[in-house]
């Protein structure tokens, strides 16, 4: 890149300035350590024993059932000291992984906390007032995975469970309860491990090169992978000193000794060497990309279609843009909608008032009628009348005269 023209120039005293990587060790080691591991591995394998073997203690261990409706996750916190260093480590644990009817689901928990982790870093990262310093970061750093010791090859579980997680996570793979399987056995199933792990597709983490001063080692490790480990917390003489072992009636299974399994390459690997890689993968790649998918699905974006860069304060308005307009359009929708719904309304009325009218029209012709007809009654009635009383005037006449004309005749008798 086009970055300033460097002069180099010699000190003609000392500085101080060498101090620095002093500086930077004693401030980490004030601030402390985390560390989180999840254990993947189906109920009994030997999770718990091997983390207590790993970090000589007694982390509290539930026995968990074979009857788990679904996988869980249980996580648990420790802090942890050795000489003046303090360790804050997470242990994870699948609880009933594999255990269910339907294994395609198995991974789909596991999946989910991880990003889970993630996801709250990113929101804590995201924050105006962001507090990363006493953040207690939870995203897994590693990920042992337990290989049960079929001597067989892997289970389609293991590799699905495994390519759904190498983008997120570090993947250590090991083969536990190593002392059950025989050496040439064992041999055997290692190469086909690496090969069926290759064949589908599945990135484990490789022990990093670019430091030279591991590079060898590493290089070497690399090639004993996946570690066939043996983990018990119980002690056993051996010689004159008590070792971490497993008692046979055949004989003893030492932990610690690199002739009877990989369990010290394994600690060294993942806890005296590579801890801070592990840490740093974790951040620069599995967070990163998270960071990313998640960043670019919510519409941010580096550079726009010709290349230029975009800064944050674009893409804001960008998006406020793109919002506006989106809105306008949901407006005029509704306004459009709201016309049409008050026409149809109009209409419904109209009609509904046409009914009415020619209702009305048809009461009032019915009226008219009943009017006309009570009308034509009332004329009937009345001749009825007028004649009833002529009649009525003619009887009592004529019952006038037929009275006058008795009263005569009865006179003329009585003369
Ligand atoms: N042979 C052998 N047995 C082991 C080994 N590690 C653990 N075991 C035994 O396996 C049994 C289960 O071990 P745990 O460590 O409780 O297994 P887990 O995976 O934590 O089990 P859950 O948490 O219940 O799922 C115990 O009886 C252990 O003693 C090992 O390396 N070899
Ligand atoms: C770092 O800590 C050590 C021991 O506490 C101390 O002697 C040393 O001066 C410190 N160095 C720096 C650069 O702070
Ligand atoms: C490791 O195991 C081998 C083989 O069993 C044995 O010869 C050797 O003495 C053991 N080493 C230690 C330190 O016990
Ligand atoms: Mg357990």
């Amino acid at each position: 890149s086009l970055g300033p023209v460097l002069r180099p120039l010699s000190l003609a005293g000392h500085v101080g300035f060498d101090s620095l990587p002093d500086q930077l060790v004693n401030k980490s080691i004030c601030q402390g350590f985390c560390f989180n591991i999840l254990c993947i591995g189906e109920t009994g394998i030997g999770k718990s024993t091997l983390m207590d073997t790993l970090f000589n203690t007694n982390f509290e261990n539930f026995e968990s059932s074979h009857f788990e409706p679904q996988v869980k996750l249980r996580a648990q916190t420790y802090d942890l000291h050795e000489s003046n260093v303090r360790l804050r480590l997470t242990v994870v644990n699948t609880v009933g992984f594999g255990d269910q009817m339907n294994k395609q689901e198995s991974y789909q928990p596991v999946v989910d906390y991880i990003d889970r982790q993630f996801e709250s870093f990113l929101q804590e990262e995201l924050k105006i007032k962001r507090s990363l310093h006493n953040y207690h970061d939870s995203r897994v750093h590693a990920c042992l995975y337990f290989i049960s010791p079929s001597g067989h090859s892997l289970k389609s579980l293991d590799l699905v469970t495994m390519k759904k997680l190498d983008s997120k996570v570090n993947i250590i793979p090991v083969i536990a309860k190593a002392d059950t399987i025989s050496k040439s056995e064992l041999h055997k199933f290692k190469i086909k491990i690496m090969s069926e792990l290759v064949s589908n597709g599945v990135q484990i983490y490789q022990f990093p090169l670019d430091d030279e001063t591991v590079a060898k080692v590493n290089t070497a490790m690399n090639g004993h992978l996946p570690f066939a480990v043996v983990g018990s917390t119980e002690e056993v003489s051996v010689g004159n000193k008590m070792v971490k072992a497993r008692q046979y009636p055949w004989g003893v299974v030492q932990v610690e000794n690199e002739s009877h399994c990989d369990f010290v390459k394994l600690r060294e690997m993942l806890i005296c060497i590579n801890m801070e890689d592990l840490r740093e993968q974790t951040h620069t790649h599995h967070y990163e990309l998270y960071r990313r998918c998640k960043l670019e699905e919510m519409g941010f974006q580096d550079t726009d279609p010709e290349c230029k860069p975009v800064s944050l304060q674009q893409t804001y308005e960008a998006k406020r843009q793109e919002f506006l307009v989106e809105l306008q359009k949901r407006e005029d929708e509704m306004r459009q909608m709201f016309v049409q719904r008050v026409k149809l309304k109009e209409s419904e009325l109209k009609e509904d008032e046409r009914e009415l009218q020619s209702r009305f029209e048809q009461l009032k012709r019915l009226h008219a009628d009943e009017k006309s007809a009570l009308e034509e009654k009332k004329r009937l009635l009345d001749e009825d009348q007028s004649s009833f009383g002529k009649r009525r005037a003619a009887a009592q006449l004529l019952q006038a005269q037929s009275l006058t004309a008795n009263g005569k005749k009865d006179k003329d008798r009585k003369k």
